[in-house]
């Protein structure tokens, strides 16, 4: 398990300044990654990939509103903006990402009742999405996390990589978060204890 993958997370137009669920300064990671990916002889790709109707859509619970709570069968869950509908122009990469070697694209979140932050292991934290398989197989053990957002799914894939058995770092600089409710101070103390490393990108 010696060798090293880049992660690039979710960085598509839904994210960016102007869409439905802007991360702010989101659109400032796209050049940085690209050029972190030039480091990497191996990256994966992820979309958040829900379909309409989804359990993380606020406009899915009549009368609740985006960025509310509420309990659903695996338990607590952020209320979303619709956001990244597959297929659509929102869930797209951004269009300047210029990954040409990236080698797979992991979609997630594409169950109606159930969220995934993280690329490894959906909302109810039991489904697996199967990159921990396919990093395993390919003897990628030490894994460069980056790209959107830094407190929900760059955070959520870090911490999973941990529990599953792989080397983590998440690259600051190339990394932008929402900050819902202290949850940004949250996610690095959390990666902090879990051992996920903090790394510049211009140290790869
Ligand atoms: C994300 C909220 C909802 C993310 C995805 O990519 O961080 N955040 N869906
Ligand atoms: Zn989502």
């Amino acid at each position: 398990m010696s060798g090293r993958c880049l992660i690039v997370v979710d960085v598509q137009n839904d994210f960016m300044p102007g869409g439905a669920l802007a991360v702010p300064r989101g659109d400032e990671v796209v050049a940085l990654i690209n050029r972190a990916a030039a480091r990497f002889d191996a990256v994966v790709l992820t979309q958040d990939w829900h379909p309409r109707g989804h359990a993380s859509f606020a406009s899915s619970h009549p009368g609740r509103k985006p960025f509310e709570s509420v309990t659903l069968a695996y338990g607590s869950q952020v209320l979303w903006p619709d956001h990244c509908v597959q297929g659509t122009h929102g869930a797209a990469l951004h269009p300047a990402l210029d990954i040409p070697h990236a080698q797979l694209v992991v979609r997630k979140g594409h169950h109606r009742d159930i969220d995934s932050y993280s690329a490894f292991l959906e909302a109810d934290r039991r489904t697996g999405t199967g990159l921990a398989g396919y990093l395993r197989e390919r003897g990628l053990g030490t894994l460069y996390v980056c790209g959107l957002a830094t407190d929900f799914c760059v955070a959520w894939t870090a911490l999973d990589a941990r529990a599953a058995g792989f080397e983590a770092a998440v690259i600051e600089d190339a990394c932008r978060g929402i900050d819902l409710e202290g949850s940004l101070a949250r996610a690095w103390s959390d990666m902090a204890a879990a051992g996920v490393r903090r790394v510049a990108s211009g140290a790869l």
